[in-house]
């Protein structure tokens, strides 16, 4: 296994109750595919996982029950206190299959972690999710027939066969399969289809009001843990913008790691926000990169980020792009590639890195919204915890198109706690945004950093601006360009999720034009 990588990084899976032939799942993650089969007298299993070169660490197999794991835990010295003798079982998915052991589906709600698991046990399947869904898991689930993939395109052939099931979050224009909502268990009866579910994390919806330095520390604590369950060993890699969030994640790796961390900014011909991140990076002392990719590029890219994310929401698409488009150009950024490889030719074994980003904070804190109210700085916290889920916004497949496996310490599941929690006045105070993250962070970075205003990476690399001038070129009036921005997206999104095309033959010229025709035989904006 690449040891800075988790075991697996997706799956698909079917359970059936009769001979069906296993499908030929498409993912856009990159890794190395292991198929297998399993008989019994119950059902037959079809997997297929993808891996980092040592799939039998990607699985645990035991009384019968096989438990299928894609991510990674980061409080696995917490759970392996629950295991008789203490002992730490030699892999992550190993270890969920010991406590579920003790704890049944409630295991689930022990861990913290970003994965997707699967679990089959004779007449039952159970699909499990970490509390924010970062590894999405979809599923079609009809009697006799279960099956479920990291990738909604993997389970494209069978989405005919799939019943509504009552738990699960509706995907667009693919009415047989659904989405396992974050944080939850879904228990299912292969021969019926039925289906228990259990929430094992909502969002806190209490506050807490604590004095300035406590709130800070406990914002530090909690990040510094979430940092360092996130590196390990290994040499991470920081996508670093300047910014807050960011900056912090890489002052608390920096200060953790023995050698110079790696940190890498994107731009382009248009936009960047390179003499910010360089600032942090000299301060840090970090191998830095700077990577420009040409407008043109970047929007070239789109099919490619809506093909990862699989999500149909053009303002989540324009965070996301830039992001795919700099994870698609990581070079052997770094120190701390390792080597390996099964033979297999689609796996990245030797350059897939560990990547760590400041997504995420604005969400528990406000950052978004520019707000001082405190009412509205509440409301807008609130709507955000609420509407999270199913937008991938956290999904790896972003990173692992390009064969890297990134994670966010802002949605470590304690970290989220904390910061959700905290009474509005101190995300909100002094006249600044996320003001209880720069008290915590105020001593590792340079001044002009722990107060430099939030800029988002759509607007620090121009993307928002660019993918507007796309359209406004192709004739759409600047009143429509938001609508058409949304109409272009779920073309392509139907193009490369529903249809399942892939991204490199979707052509981006021709899908504007139509949505410019479209717009030019509208009278008024299509309704969302
Ligand atoms: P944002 O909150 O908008 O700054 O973006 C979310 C995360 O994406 C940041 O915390 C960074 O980890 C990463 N990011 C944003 N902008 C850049 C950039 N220009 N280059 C590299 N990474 C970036
Ligand atoms: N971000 C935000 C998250 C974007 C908002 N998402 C949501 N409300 N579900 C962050 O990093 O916290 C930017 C670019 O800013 C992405
Ligand atoms: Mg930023």
């Amino acid at each position: 296994m690449q040891a800075n990588l988790p075991a697996a990084i997706g799956f698909m899976a079917e359970v059936h109750q009769d001979d069906a032939r296993p499908l030929e799942p498409l993912f856009a993650a990159r890794g190395s595919t292991a198929r297998w089969h399993e008989r019994t007298a119950d059902r037959t299993l079809h997997t297929v996982l993808l891996h980092s070169g040592a799939p039998d660490e990607a699985y645990a197999r035991e009384h019968g029950r096989t438990l299928l794991f894609a991510g990674e835990l980061y409080n696995r010295d917490e759970l392996s206190g629950l295991l008789p003798g203490r002992v730490l079982p030699s892999s992550d998915a190993a270890l969920v299959s010991a406590l579920f052991d003790g704890y049944g589906v409630h295991a689930f709600r022990l861990l913290n972690g970003r994965f997707a698991a699967l679990l089959a046990d004779r007449e039952r399947v159970v699909f499990a999710t970490d509390h924010a869904g970062s590894v999405p898991l979809y599923a079609c689930v009809a009697p006799g027939q279960v099956l479920a993939a990291t990738e909604a395109k993997a389970l494209r052939g069978a989405a005919a066969r799939g019943l509504p099931i009552s738990q699960g979050r509706a995907v667009r224009r693919r009415p047989g399969t659904c989405q396992v909502p974050a944080g939850s268990v879904l228990d299912i009866q292969v021969s019926t289809g039925m289906c228990v579910s259990h929430r094992t994390w909502t969002p806190p919806l209490a506050r807490r009001i604590l004095p300035e330095d406590e709130a800070a520390d406990t914002v530090r604590r909690a990040l510094e843990r979430a940092v360092r369950a996130r590196t390990g060993p290994h040499t991470p890699l920081v996508v670093l913008s300047g910014g807050i969030d960011s900056s912090a994640v890489a002052a608390l790796a920096a200060r953790r790691s023995a050698g110079p961390i790696d940190t890498v900014s994107m731009g382009t011909d248009e936009a960047d926000e390179f003499p910010q991140a360089r600032v942090v990076a000299r301060h840090l002392g970090s191998a830095h990169q700077e990577i420009t990719v040409p407008t043109a590029d970047l929007l070239l890219g789109l099919p490619h980020a809506i093909w990862a994310a699989e999500c149909p929401d053009p303002d989540v698409i324009e965070y996301l792009l830039p992001l795919t488009a700099l994870y698609l150009r990581l070079g052997d950024t770094g120190s701390d590639g390792d080597t390996g490889g099964d033979g297999d030719t689609r796996g990245n074994h030797g350059t897939g890195r560990r990547i760590l980003t400041g997504y995420g904070a604005d969400i528990p804190l406000g950052g978004m919204h520019r707000e001082s109210r405190l009412p509205e700085l509440e409301t807008a916290v609130c709507h955000d915890m609420d509407t999270f889920d199913g937008l991938n916004e956290l999904t790896p497949t972003l990173s692992a198109m390009a064969g890297h496996w990134s994670t966010h310490p802002y949605w470590d599941r304690d970290v989220l706690d904390v910061l959700v929690s905290l009474e509005a006045g101190l995300k909100r105070r002094h006249g600044r945004d996320k003001w209880v993250l720069r008290a915590a962070l105020h001593d590792v970075l340079p001044h002009e950093v722990v107060v430099r205003p939030k800029l988002g990476v759509h607007e620090g690399s121009g993307t928002t601006a660019s993918f507007s001038r796309l359209l406004t070129d192709a004739g759409i009036p600047q009143d429509r360009v938001r609508q058409a921005k949304r109409l272009v997206v779920e073309e392509i999104y139907d193009q490369v999720v529903v249809e399942g095309r892939h991204p490199d033959e979707v052509a981006l010229d021709a899908v504007v034009e139509l949505i410019a025709d479209r717009s030019a035989h509208h009278p008024c904006p299509v309704p969302r």
